[in-house]
C-alpha cells in the first residue's frame, strides 16, 4: 500500500484529524484515488469496533477516530462527487434508520451515487420510516436506501419494506440496503432489491435495478 495511506492510516489511529485532513489533501494532489484511501480506514475502523466489543477499546476512541475520519473525509468526499460525469442517471433518497446515528458509512455511499451520475437527497441520520415515506411521496425518487449499523436498527429497513407495501408504494421504489450487520441474506429475507457491501458496490447495485 502506499505510504501516504499508510500515513493517513497512523494519523486515524491516533485520532489526529488535523492530520489526516492534510494527508489527505496531499494524497489527492499525487492523484491517489479517494476512494481507495477510504477503503483503507474503513477497515481499520471496523479492527477498531471489534476492538470495542471485545472491550479492549473505549467509545470515546469511536468517536475519536469518527471525528479523524470526518476530517479527511471532508476533503475526500468532494473529490469524489468531482469524479462524475456530467451524465444523469436518477434520482435515490438515502438516509440512517431511527435510533441509529452512524452516518458516515452512508454518506460515503451518497458521494459516490453523486459521482456516479445520481441527483441525492440525503435525509440525514436517526430517520424515521414516517419521514423517508413522506419524503419518497413528495420527491418521487428511483431508489431509496437506507442504511442501519446496529443489528438493532437492521429491523428499521425490514419495516421500511413493510411500510412501502401497505402505502401502495413499493411497485414505485427500488429499495437498497447496506451497514454493517446487513447481509445479501437479509436482503433477500426482508423483500429489499438490493445490498451493497461498501460505496462502490452500491453504485453497481443501483445501476443493476435501473438498468442503467
Ligand atoms: C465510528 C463508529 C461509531 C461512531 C459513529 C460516528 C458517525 N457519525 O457515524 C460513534 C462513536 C458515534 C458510534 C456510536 C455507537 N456505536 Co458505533 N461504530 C463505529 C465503527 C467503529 C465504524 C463505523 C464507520 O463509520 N465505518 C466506516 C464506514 C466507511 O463504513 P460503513 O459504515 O460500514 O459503511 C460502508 C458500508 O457498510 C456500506 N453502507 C453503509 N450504509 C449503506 C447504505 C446503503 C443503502 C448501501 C447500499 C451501502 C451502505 O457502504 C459504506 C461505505 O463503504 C463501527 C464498527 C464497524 N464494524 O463498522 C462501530 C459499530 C457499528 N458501533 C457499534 C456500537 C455498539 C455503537 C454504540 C451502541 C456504542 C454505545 N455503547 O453507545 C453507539 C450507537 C449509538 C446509536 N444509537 O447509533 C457496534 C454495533 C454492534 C451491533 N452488532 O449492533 C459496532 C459494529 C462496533 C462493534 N463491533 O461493537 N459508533
Amino acid at each position: 500500500m502506499n505510504d501516504l495511506i499508510e500515513d493517513i492510516r497512523k494519523a486515524l489511529g491516533v485520532y489526529d484529524g488535523e492530520k489526516c485532513e492534510e494527508l489527505a489533501k496531499k494524497a489527492l494532489e499525487i492523484k491517489i484515488n479517494p476512494i481507495e484511501v477510504i477503503g483503507a480506514l474503513r477497515k481499520d475502523l471496523e479492527e477498531l469496533g471489534k476492538k470495542f466489543s471485545e472491550g479492549e477499546v473505549f467509545l470515546i476512541d469511536l468517536m475519536g477516530a469518527a471525528d479523524a475520519m470526518n476530517s479527511a473525509l471532508t476533503v475526500l468526499k468532494p473529490a469524489i462527487e468531482e469524479m462524475g460525469g456530467a451524465e444523469k442517471r436518477g434520482k435515490i433518497v438515502i438516509a440512517t434508520v431511527e435510533g441509529d446515528i452512524h452516518d458516515i458509512g452512508k454518506s460515503i455511499v451518497g458521494s459516490m451515487m453523486v459521482s456516479a451520475g445520481f441527483e441525492v437527497m440525503d435525509l440525514g441520520r436517526d430517520v424515521p420510516n414516517e419521514k423517508i415515506i413522506e419524503t419518497l411521496k413528495k420527491e418521487k425518487p428511483d431508489l431509496v436506501g437506507v442504511s442501519a449499523m446496529l443489528t438493532t436498527t437492521k429491523e428499521k429497513q425490514k419495516e421500511l419494506v413493510e411500510l412501502l407495501k401497505k402505502e401502495g408504494l413499493r411497485e414505485g421504489v427500488k429499495v437498497m440496503v447496506g451497514g454493517a450487520p446487513v447481509t445479501e441474506e437479509w436482503k433477500s429475507k426482508i423483500g429489499a432489491d438490493g445490498y451493497g457491501e461498501d460505496a462502490v458496490d452500491a453504485v453497481n447495485v443501483a445501476k443493476k435495478l435501473l438498468s442503467l
